[in-house]
Protein backbone atom coordinates (compact mmCIF):
# COMPACT_ATOMS: atom_id res chain seq x y z
CA UNK A 1 0.00 0.00 0.00
CA UNK A 2 1.11 3.51 -0.95
CA UNK A 3 0.10 5.91 1.79
CA UNK A 4 -0.38 9.35 0.25
CA UNK A 5 -1.15 11.73 4.05
CA UNK A 6 -1.66 11.12 6.71
CA UNK A 7 -4.21 13.07 9.03
CA UNK A 8 -3.94 14.51 12.06
CA UNK A 9 -7.43 14.87 13.60
CA UNK A 10 -6.88 16.14 17.63
CA UNK A 11 -10.78 16.21 19.45
CA UNK A 12 -12.43 16.92 22.67
CA UNK A 13 -15.61 15.12 23.28
CA UNK A 14 -17.62 15.49 26.50
CA UNK A 15 -18.46 12.51 28.73
CA UNK A 16 -21.84 11.80 29.26
CA UNK A 17 -20.85 11.73 33.28
CA UNK A 18 -17.51 12.58 34.75
CA UNK A 19 -14.88 9.60 35.11
CA UNK A 20 -13.07 9.17 38.11
CA UNK A 21 -9.80 6.64 38.68
CA UNK A 22 -7.30 6.76 41.10
CA UNK A 23 -5.33 8.41 38.64
CA UNK A 24 -7.63 11.20 38.40
CA UNK A 25 -11.07 12.66 37.39
CA UNK A 26 -11.97 13.27 33.52
CA UNK A 27 -15.13 15.37 32.32
CA UNK A 28 -14.36 14.59 28.70
CA UNK A 29 -11.98 12.29 26.07
CA UNK A 30 -9.48 14.07 24.11
CA UNK A 31 -8.89 12.07 21.41
CA UNK A 32 -6.53 11.76 18.77
CA UNK A 33 -7.53 10.26 15.50
CA UNK A 34 -5.80 9.64 12.52
CA UNK A 35 -6.81 8.93 9.02
CA UNK A 36 -4.42 7.69 6.10
CA UNK A 37 -5.18 8.61 2.70
CA UNK A 38 -3.87 5.36 1.01
CA UNK A 39 -3.96 4.21 -3.00
CA UNK A 40 -5.86 1.54 -1.73
CA UNK A 41 -8.56 3.98 -0.19
CA UNK A 42 -8.88 5.62 3.46
CA UNK A 43 -8.71 4.28 6.74
CA UNK A 44 -9.04 5.14 9.92
CA UNK A 45 -7.38 4.48 13.67
CA UNK A 46 -8.31 5.99 17.29
CA UNK A 47 -5.21 6.54 19.67
CA UNK A 48 -5.89 5.54 23.01
CA UNK A 49 -3.64 7.96 24.98
CA UNK A 50 -5.05 9.93 27.47
CA UNK A 51 -4.78 13.93 27.79
CA UNK A 52 -2.29 13.58 30.43
CA UNK A 53 0.35 10.66 31.19
CA UNK A 54 -1.27 9.39 34.18
CA UNK A 55 -2.33 5.95 33.12
CA UNK A 56 0.77 5.19 31.17
CA UNK A 57 3.76 7.36 30.15
CA UNK A 58 2.02 8.23 26.92
CA UNK A 59 -0.40 11.15 26.35
CA UNK A 60 -1.74 12.96 23.39
CA UNK A 61 0.70 15.87 22.75
CA UNK A 62 3.37 13.02 22.70
CA UNK A 63 1.53 10.30 20.74
CA UNK A 64 0.89 13.61 18.23
CA UNK A 65 4.81 14.14 18.24
CA UNK A 66 6.02 10.42 17.37
CA UNK A 67 3.39 10.45 14.84
CA UNK A 68 4.84 13.61 13.26
CA UNK A 69 8.03 13.14 13.64
CA UNK A 70 8.95 9.30 13.12
CA UNK A 71 5.58 7.32 12.48
CA UNK A 72 4.07 9.61 9.35
CA UNK A 73 7.26 9.42 7.80
CA UNK A 74 8.24 6.42 8.09
CA UNK A 75 4.86 5.39 6.27
CA UNK A 76 4.90 7.69 3.99
CA UNK A 77 8.53 7.35 2.71
CA UNK A 78 7.96 3.38 1.67
CA UNK A 79 5.10 1.41 0.52
CA UNK A 80 3.44 -0.60 4.12
CA UNK A 81 1.01 -2.83 5.12
CA UNK A 82 -0.50 -3.35 8.78
CA UNK A 83 2.10 -6.41 8.85
CA UNK A 84 4.98 -4.96 8.22
CA UNK A 85 4.49 -1.70 10.20
CA UNK A 86 5.35 -3.12 13.50
CA UNK A 87 9.15 -3.79 11.95
CA UNK A 88 8.47 -0.31 10.14
CA UNK A 89 8.37 1.41 13.41
CA UNK A 90 11.00 -0.84 16.13
CA UNK A 91 13.72 2.05 15.52
CA UNK A 92 11.18 3.91 17.72
CA UNK A 93 11.90 2.73 21.49
CA UNK A 94 7.96 2.11 22.91
CA UNK A 95 5.52 4.63 22.54
CA UNK A 96 3.40 1.74 21.49
CA UNK A 97 -0.48 3.51 21.61
CA UNK A 98 1.05 5.41 18.79
CA UNK A 99 2.24 2.68 16.94
CA UNK A 100 -1.39 1.17 17.05
CA UNK A 101 -3.17 3.97 15.95
CA UNK A 102 -1.41 4.14 13.11
CA UNK A 103 -1.36 0.39 12.62
CA UNK A 104 -4.73 0.26 12.96
CA UNK A 105 -5.27 2.96 10.53
CA UNK A 106 -3.60 0.84 7.91
CA UNK A 107 -5.29 -2.01 9.11
CA UNK A 108 -8.41 -0.29 8.13
CA UNK A 109 -7.30 0.86 4.82
CA UNK A 110 -6.30 -2.42 3.97
CA UNK A 111 -9.41 -4.54 4.61
CA UNK A 112 -11.80 -1.93 3.49
CA UNK A 113 -9.79 -2.54 0.14
CA UNK A 114 -10.18 -5.95 0.64
CA UNK A 115 -14.04 -6.43 1.28
CA UNK A 116 -12.92 -8.23 4.87
CA UNK A 117 -13.86 -7.15 8.83
CA UNK A 118 -11.50 -7.15 11.39
CA UNK A 119 -13.66 -9.68 12.81
CA UNK A 120 -12.88 -11.64 10.24
CA UNK A 121 -9.38 -10.99 10.02
CA UNK A 122 -8.57 -11.27 13.96
CA UNK A 123 -10.42 -14.51 13.75
CA UNK A 124 -13.98 -13.83 15.42
CA UNK A 125 -15.67 -17.15 16.46
CA UNK A 126 -18.66 -14.88 17.70
CA UNK A 127 -21.15 -12.16 15.87
CA UNK A 128 -21.88 -10.19 19.72
CA UNK A 129 -19.76 -10.19 23.09
CA UNK A 130 -20.50 -9.85 26.24
CA UNK A 131 -20.10 -6.15 27.46
CA UNK A 132 -18.95 -5.30 30.87
CA UNK A 133 -19.03 -1.36 32.90
CA UNK A 134 -16.40 0.33 34.52
CA UNK A 135 -17.30 2.28 36.81
CA UNK A 136 -15.95 5.47 38.44
CA UNK A 137 -15.22 6.43 41.83
CA UNK A 138 -18.63 8.60 42.87
CA UNK A 139 -18.81 11.19 45.15
CA UNK A 140 -20.42 9.12 47.45
CA UNK A 141 -21.72 5.35 48.07
CA UNK A 142 -25.60 6.35 47.69
CA UNK A 143 -24.68 7.60 44.01
CA UNK A 144 -22.58 4.60 43.49
CA UNK A 145 -25.22 2.38 44.06
CA UNK A 146 -27.18 4.45 42.03
CA UNK A 147 -24.97 4.29 38.80
CA UNK A 148 -24.46 0.89 39.59
CA UNK A 149 -28.23 0.12 39.60
CA UNK A 150 -28.39 2.08 36.77
CA UNK A 151 -26.26 -0.47 34.65
CA UNK A 152 -27.50 -3.56 35.98
CA UNK A 153 -31.31 -1.85 34.61
CA UNK A 154 -29.66 -1.46 31.02
CA UNK A 155 -28.29 -5.77 31.22
CA UNK A 156 -24.37 -4.93 31.38
CA UNK A 157 -22.94 -8.41 32.41
CA UNK A 158 -20.16 -7.66 34.83
CA UNK A 159 -19.39 -4.64 37.01
CA UNK A 160 -16.44 -3.33 37.44
CA UNK A 161 -15.20 -0.21 40.48
CA UNK A 162 -12.16 1.53 40.26
CA UNK A 163 -11.16 1.47 43.85
CA UNK A 164 -8.07 3.30 46.01
CA UNK A 165 -6.82 3.50 49.38
CA UNK A 166 -9.95 4.69 51.26
CA UNK A 167 -12.37 3.76 48.97
CA UNK A 168 -12.72 0.04 48.38
CA UNK A 169 -13.91 -2.32 51.31
CA UNK A 170 -16.98 -0.06 51.66
CA UNK A 171 -18.02 0.36 48.76
CA UNK A 172 -17.74 -3.12 47.04
CA UNK A 173 -19.44 -4.34 49.93
CA UNK A 174 -22.38 -1.73 49.56
CA UNK A 175 -22.38 -3.30 45.75
CA UNK A 176 -22.32 -6.73 46.77
CA UNK A 177 -25.02 -6.24 48.41
CA UNK A 178 -27.11 -4.65 45.72
CA UNK A 179 -26.68 -7.18 43.03
CA UNK A 180 -28.22 -10.45 42.37
CA UNK A 181 -26.35 -13.36 43.93
CA UNK A 182 -23.60 -14.92 41.69
CA UNK A 183 -23.28 -11.41 39.69
CA UNK A 184 -19.92 -10.89 38.06
CA UNK A 185 -18.02 -8.32 39.89
CA UNK A 186 -14.51 -7.04 39.74
CA UNK A 187 -12.27 -4.12 41.46
CA UNK A 188 -9.34 -2.22 39.29
CA UNK A 189 -6.72 0.00 41.84
CA UNK A 190 -4.83 1.47 38.59
CA UNK A 191 -1.33 1.23 40.71
CA UNK A 192 -3.03 2.80 44.01
CA UNK A 193 -1.83 0.14 46.40
CA UNK A 194 1.58 -1.03 47.77
CA UNK A 195 2.76 -4.26 49.06
CA UNK A 196 2.07 -2.62 52.52
CA UNK A 197 -1.52 -2.98 51.53
CA UNK A 198 -1.73 -6.90 51.37
CA UNK A 199 -3.59 -7.84 54.54
CA UNK A 200 -5.82 -4.99 53.60
CA UNK A 201 -6.87 -6.56 50.14
CA UNK A 202 -6.79 -9.30 51.01
CA UNK A 203 -10.69 -8.22 53.34
CA UNK A 204 -11.68 -7.93 49.55
CA UNK A 205 -11.44 -11.87 49.20
CA UNK A 206 -15.05 -12.18 51.30
CA UNK A 207 -16.62 -10.36 48.47
CA UNK A 208 -16.14 -13.17 45.65
CA UNK A 209 -14.44 -10.99 43.24
CA UNK A 210 -13.83 -12.08 39.48
CA UNK A 211 -10.48 -10.41 39.77
CA UNK A 212 -8.42 -7.07 41.24
CA UNK A 213 -7.08 -5.24 38.41
CA UNK A 214 -3.06 -3.92 39.04
CA UNK A 215 -3.02 -2.78 42.03
CA UNK A 216 0.78 -2.20 42.00
CA UNK A 217 2.75 -0.30 39.78
CA UNK A 218 3.74 -1.63 36.38
CA UNK A 219 6.90 -2.04 36.77
CA UNK A 220 6.58 -4.36 40.08
CA UNK A 221 5.70 -8.06 39.01
CA UNK A 222 7.20 -9.40 41.75
CA UNK A 223 4.89 -7.33 44.10
CA UNK A 224 2.06 -9.19 42.05
CA UNK A 225 3.29 -12.34 42.39
CA UNK A 226 3.48 -11.71 46.28
CA UNK A 227 0.00 -10.63 46.28
CA UNK A 228 -1.34 -13.19 44.03
CA UNK A 229 0.09 -15.83 46.79
CA UNK A 230 -1.40 -14.09 49.91
CA UNK A 231 -4.87 -13.97 48.79
CA UNK A 232 -7.47 -15.81 47.05
CA UNK A 233 -9.05 -13.17 44.65
CA UNK A 234 -7.27 -13.39 41.12
CA UNK A 235 -4.76 -11.11 40.43
CA UNK A 236 -5.54 -9.03 36.60
CA UNK A 237 -2.77 -7.47 35.59
CA UNK A 238 -3.49 -4.13 32.80
CA UNK A 239 -0.77 -1.36 32.89
CA UNK A 240 2.63 -4.14 33.53
CA UNK A 241 1.74 -5.73 29.99
CA UNK A 242 3.19 -3.95 27.44
CA UNK A 243 3.54 -6.86 24.63
CA UNK A 244 3.01 -10.59 24.54
CA UNK A 245 6.49 -11.74 25.89
CA UNK A 246 5.85 -9.12 29.49
CA UNK A 247 2.57 -11.31 29.77
CA UNK A 248 4.17 -14.45 29.38
CA UNK A 249 6.93 -13.41 31.87
CA UNK A 250 4.09 -12.34 34.24
CA UNK A 251 1.57 -15.84 33.86
CA UNK A 252 5.04 -18.23 34.32
CA UNK A 253 5.70 -15.85 37.39
CA UNK A 254 2.00 -16.07 38.53
CA UNK A 255 1.76 -12.41 38.82
CA UNK A 256 -1.18 -12.68 36.75
CA UNK A 257 -3.47 -15.48 36.35
CA UNK A 258 -5.85 -13.60 34.11
CA UNK A 259 -5.36 -10.77 30.92
CA UNK A 260 -6.69 -7.51 30.45
CA UNK A 261 -5.74 -7.03 26.93
CA UNK A 262 -5.74 -3.62 25.45
CA UNK A 263 -4.06 -3.64 22.13
CA UNK A 264 -3.61 0.19 22.54
CA UNK A 265 -1.27 -0.80 25.46
CA UNK A 266 0.63 -3.04 23.50
CA UNK A 267 0.84 -1.86 19.96
CA UNK A 268 -2.20 -2.44 17.89
CA UNK A 269 -4.10 -5.46 17.05
CA UNK A 270 -1.55 -7.41 15.70
CA UNK A 271 0.15 -7.72 18.69
CA UNK A 272 -3.33 -7.90 20.62
CA UNK A 273 -3.98 -11.46 18.47
CA UNK A 274 -0.48 -12.85 19.48
CA UNK A 275 -0.98 -11.82 23.02
CA UNK A 276 -4.48 -13.79 23.08
CA UNK A 277 -3.40 -16.81 21.12
CA UNK A 278 -0.17 -17.05 23.72
CA UNK A 279 -3.24 -16.65 26.76
CA UNK A 280 -5.27 -19.04 24.82
CA UNK A 281 -2.45 -21.68 24.78
CA UNK A 282 -1.63 -21.46 28.72
CA UNK A 283 -5.42 -21.71 29.68
CA UNK A 284 -5.09 -17.90 30.79
CA UNK A 285 -8.35 -15.84 30.17
CA UNK A 286 -8.37 -12.81 28.90
CA UNK A 287 -10.74 -9.92 28.23
CA UNK A 288 -10.93 -7.31 26.54
CA UNK A 289 -9.62 -3.75 28.06
CA UNK A 290 -11.44 -0.38 27.04
CA UNK A 291 -9.55 3.19 26.70
CA UNK A 292 -13.25 5.33 26.73
CA UNK A 293 -12.79 4.98 23.17
CA UNK A 294 -14.95 6.41 20.56
CA UNK A 295 -16.97 3.97 18.08
CA UNK A 296 -13.59 4.11 16.05
CA UNK A 297 -12.12 1.95 18.62
CA UNK A 298 -14.91 0.51 20.15
CA UNK A 299 -15.38 -1.21 16.69
CA UNK A 300 -11.87 -2.88 16.90
CA UNK A 301 -12.32 -3.77 20.43
CA UNK A 302 -15.53 -5.31 19.95
CA UNK A 303 -13.85 -7.69 17.40
CA UNK A 304 -11.24 -8.79 19.03
CA UNK A 305 -13.81 -9.61 22.21
CA UNK A 306 -14.88 -12.04 20.07
CA UNK A 307 -11.67 -14.17 19.49
CA UNK A 308 -12.23 -17.78 21.55
CA UNK A 309 -10.07 -16.69 24.86
CA UNK A 310 -12.30 -13.86 25.44
CA UNK A 311 -14.39 -15.71 28.26
CA UNK A 312 -14.98 -12.49 30.13
CA UNK A 313 -16.81 -9.86 29.45
CA UNK A 314 -14.88 -6.66 28.73
CA UNK A 315 -14.93 -3.26 29.32
CA UNK A 316 -16.93 -2.55 25.72
CA UNK A 317 -19.82 -0.57 26.73
CA UNK A 318 -22.38 0.67 25.15
CA UNK A 319 -21.70 3.97 23.26
CA UNK A 320 -24.43 5.83 25.28
CA UNK A 321 -21.93 4.81 28.95
CA UNK A 322 -19.53 7.44 27.24
CA UNK A 323 -20.92 10.05 25.13
CA UNK A 324 -24.43 11.87 24.27
CA UNK A 325 -23.38 11.29 20.44
CA UNK A 326 -20.43 8.43 19.21
CA UNK A 327 -18.31 9.45 15.83
CA UNK A 328 -19.67 6.53 14.51
CA UNK A 329 -23.00 5.04 14.29
CA UNK A 330 -23.94 4.27 17.85
CA UNK A 331 -22.44 0.55 19.41
CA UNK A 332 -26.13 -0.11 21.24
CA UNK A 333 -26.43 -2.57 24.36
CA UNK A 334 -28.63 -5.53 23.47
CA UNK A 335 -29.34 -8.15 26.09
CA UNK A 336 -25.87 -7.05 27.66
CA UNK A 337 -24.15 -7.87 24.37
CA UNK A 338 -22.59 -5.43 21.48
CA UNK A 339 -22.75 -6.62 18.20
CA UNK A 340 -19.31 -7.31 16.09
CA UNK A 341 -19.07 -5.30 13.08
CA UNK A 342 -19.57 -7.25 10.07
CA UNK A 343 -18.46 -4.34 7.02
CA UNK A 344 -15.28 -3.85 5.59
CA UNK A 345 -12.81 -3.22 7.46
CA UNK A 346 -13.66 -1.78 10.83
CA UNK A 347 -17.12 -1.41 9.79
CA UNK A 348 -18.41 1.86 11.24
CA UNK A 349 -18.48 4.81 9.22
CA UNK A 350 -16.87 8.57 10.80
CA UNK A 351 -19.33 11.21 11.17
CA UNK A 352 -16.92 13.79 9.01
CA UNK A 353 -19.31 16.53 10.40
CA UNK A 354 -18.96 15.61 13.94
CA UNK A 355 -15.20 14.98 13.73
CA UNK A 356 -15.32 18.57 12.33
CA UNK A 357 -17.33 19.69 15.16
CA UNK A 358 -15.54 18.54 18.18
CA UNK A 359 -11.51 19.71 16.57
CA UNK A 360 -9.55 20.89 18.89
CA UNK A 361 -7.47 22.59 16.44
CA UNK A 362 -7.15 22.57 12.44
CA UNK A 363 -6.56 19.05 11.41
CA UNK A 364 -2.76 18.55 10.51
CA UNK A 365 -1.73 16.95 7.31
CA UNK A 366 1.74 15.12 6.69
CA UNK A 367 2.28 14.52 2.97
CA UNK A 368 4.34 11.93 0.68
CA UNK A 369 7.55 13.37 -0.62
O1 LIG B 1 -7.67 0.94 33.79
O2 LIG B 1 -9.05 -0.04 32.55
C1 LIG B 1 -8.52 1.01 32.92
C2 LIG B 1 -10.24 3.99 31.26
C3 LIG B 1 -9.15 4.78 30.98
C4 LIG B 1 -7.89 4.36 31.37
C5 LIG B 1 -7.73 3.15 32.03
C6 LIG B 1 -8.82 2.33 32.30
C7 LIG B 1 -10.10 2.78 31.94
C8 LIG B 1 -11.32 2.06 32.24
C9 LIG B 1 -12.53 2.35 31.40
O3 LIG B 1 -11.43 1.30 33.18
C10 LIG B 1 -12.78 1.27 30.41
C11 LIG B 1 -13.79 1.70 29.37
O4 LIG B 1 -14.98 1.63 29.67
O5 LIG B 1 -13.39 2.09 28.26
MG1 LIG C 1 -7.39 -1.11 34.27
Amino acid sequence: MRVEAVELHRLAIPLVRPFETSFGRQTGRVVLLLRVRTDVGDGWGECVAMVDPFYSSEFVSGCEDVIRHYLGPAILAADVTAESAAGLFSFVVGHRMAKAAVETALLDAQLRAAGRSFGSYFGAVRDSVECGVSVGISPSIPQLLDEVSGYVDQGYRRIKLKIKPGWDLEPVAAVRELLQPGALLQVDANTAYTLDDVEHLRELDAFDLLLIEQPFVEEDIRAHVALAAAISTPVCLDESIVNTEVAIDAIERRATSIVNIKAGRIGGYLEAVRLHDACLERNVPVWCGGMLETGIGRAANVALAALPGFTLPGDTSASDRYFAEDLTEPFVLRDGTLDVPTGAGSGVTVRDELVAAWAERPVEVLLRG
